[in-house]
This record gives structure tokens, sequence and C-alpha cells, in this order.
């Protein structure tokens, strides 16, 4: 049986988000040693999130799939990519990047409501990333989505994380952040308690937040990103997250081979 149905595909593609149960399953070992790695050998784009007035640590870091075997093995050997083929719609299936997201037990710090897609030198209507807790995730430290949001056309304003600043000089074009807290009856949102080894697939353009880490129990995420078919590289108003320096792409073309593997 295969792991994900055609109900499973309108889903993701009506609300922008799906929880995939135990998708990652066999991979969750391989996941931790990864994740445990990064954050012991931090790359050249860590950060850490968490402001001097709150408890805990929320750390990220991204593009160190080259660097760290277990990731390879996930984006490679894992059912990641087809399954991204299919919630995509797409035939072939080329890998963005990873990112690691670390919120220790009792961390206060919160993730901000964003989309990914504004971040991105990337555009296209062919986005997924899984998101893949390696801990058990109970409902008020997990990933919340808001239902729908992939198909509101006007990207929502980028900020910076830690300091909340605007992400890019001219933030003019963009949508104002939303607050599903203070207005959940216009942004109703997606959240599910996990098992290590379950996987959100969620779209670029989905609009994503969590609360902090409140319980007993370390959150380590792993995020998978991929694009499809229609993606192509899109100038930004300035350096984009991740950055990847040296492209030397331009508007409107694939995003290049070499750098971002069809898998
Ligand atoms: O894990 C989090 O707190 C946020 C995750 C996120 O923003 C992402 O995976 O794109």
């Amino acid at each position: 049986m295969s792991i994900i149905n055609n109900s499973h595909i309108l889903k993701y593609q009506q609300d922008g988000a799906i929880l995939i149960p135990n998708l990652f399953r066999d991979w969750v070992e391989i996941i931790k040693e990864g994740i445990d790695f990064n954050i012991n050998n931090p790359g050249i784009y860590a950060a850490e999130n968490t402001k001097n007035n709150e408890n805990g640590r929320f750390f990220d870091d991204y593009c160190n799939w080259q660097r760290i075997p277990e990731f390879k093995r996930v984006i490679y050997e894992s059912h990641a990519s087809s399954v991204a083929a299919k919630l995509m719609g797409s035939k072939k299936v080329q890998f963005f990047h990873d990112h690691v997201l670390y919120k220790s037990s009792g961390t206060d710090t919160p993730t901000p409501w964003h989309q990914d897609g504004p971040y991105y030198f990337v555009k296209g209507a062919m986005s997924v990333s899984f998101w893949i807790p390696i801990d058990p995730v109970p409902i008020n430290s997990s990933l919340r989505i808001i239902k729908g949001s992939h198909n509101w056309g006007k990207e929502v304003m980028p900020i910076k994380w830690l300091s909340g600043d605007n992400f890019y000089d001219d933030n003019s074009k963009y949508a104002p952040i939303p607050d599903p807290d203070k207005d959940p009856a216009k942004y109703p949102t997606l959240e599910w308690e996990m098992k290590p080894g379950d996987a959100i697939a969620f779209h670029f353009n989905a609009v994503h937040g969590a609360r902090g880490n409140p319980t007993n129990i370390k959150r380590r995420v792993l995020s998978l990103r991929f694009i499809g078919d229609d993606a192509k590289y899109i100038q930004r108003d300035g350096r984009t997250s991740p950055p990847f320096p040296n492209h030397n792409m331009t508007d409107g073309q694939k995003l290049r081979e070499d750098w971002f593997p069809f898998i």
C-alpha cells in the first residue's frame, strides 16, 4: 500500500499542510545522529534565536546535508522525494535544503508566524517541506499552520527571527503578519501532537509558527525542503535566507542542478 493516497494529496493542495504519521519512522535514529552532530558542530549559518530575557535555547542551522552523511542518506534513500513528487504533482523533485530546529525543554521563545517562500530565491507553486521531529511533540510545542494560507497570493512580510526587524529594506510589497491567537476565526490553524518519525508536509507559502517549548522534552526537528517542475529562480530585494552566495543564477532560470540535486 502506498504511504499517501489521493485524499492526502487533495488535502495537501487545499489546506497547504498535512500530517503524515510514521513517514520517517525507520529513520528516527539516523536523523537523531545527524541532528545531534549538527548541534554539537554548528555550520556557518547556525543561529541562536533566544533573547536575553528568555529561558531555554532555540537553535537553528541549515544547509549542512553535504557534510552530514545521515542527512544525505535520508534525502536520497527515504520516501521523502517520492512523497514530495506526489504531493506537489511534479514529475521531478529537486532538493532545496535541510534545516535543523532545536528547542530545549523550557524554551520561552516562540517561532514567529512566517512563510518560508519570501525568504527564498525560488518561485513556483510546487514546493513542500517535511517537518520531522525525532522527539515526541505535545500539541503545545508543535508546528502551527494557518489553514489555506499557501493560497493567499500576497506574500507575508518576512522578518528576522531574533530582532524582529524587517528582512528586506523595502517591505511595502508584503502583507502584515497575521496573528491567529488574536483572530482564530479568521485564521484557523492546523496543529498536531506528533510521535518521533511523523512528519508534517507543508507548502513554502503556508504561514506557520510555533509556541516555545514549555514541555519537559527537548524538541529536535529536521526540516527537508523540496521543489518541483515549475520552480524557478527569482531575484529578491536583498540577501535571501539561505543566502547561497555566488550562485550566479538569474531570474527565471531553473535552480542549478549541481547545488540543488534532482532526487
Ligand atoms: O520548528 C519551528 O519552530 C519552526 C519550523 C519552521 O519554520 C520550518 O521548518 O520552516
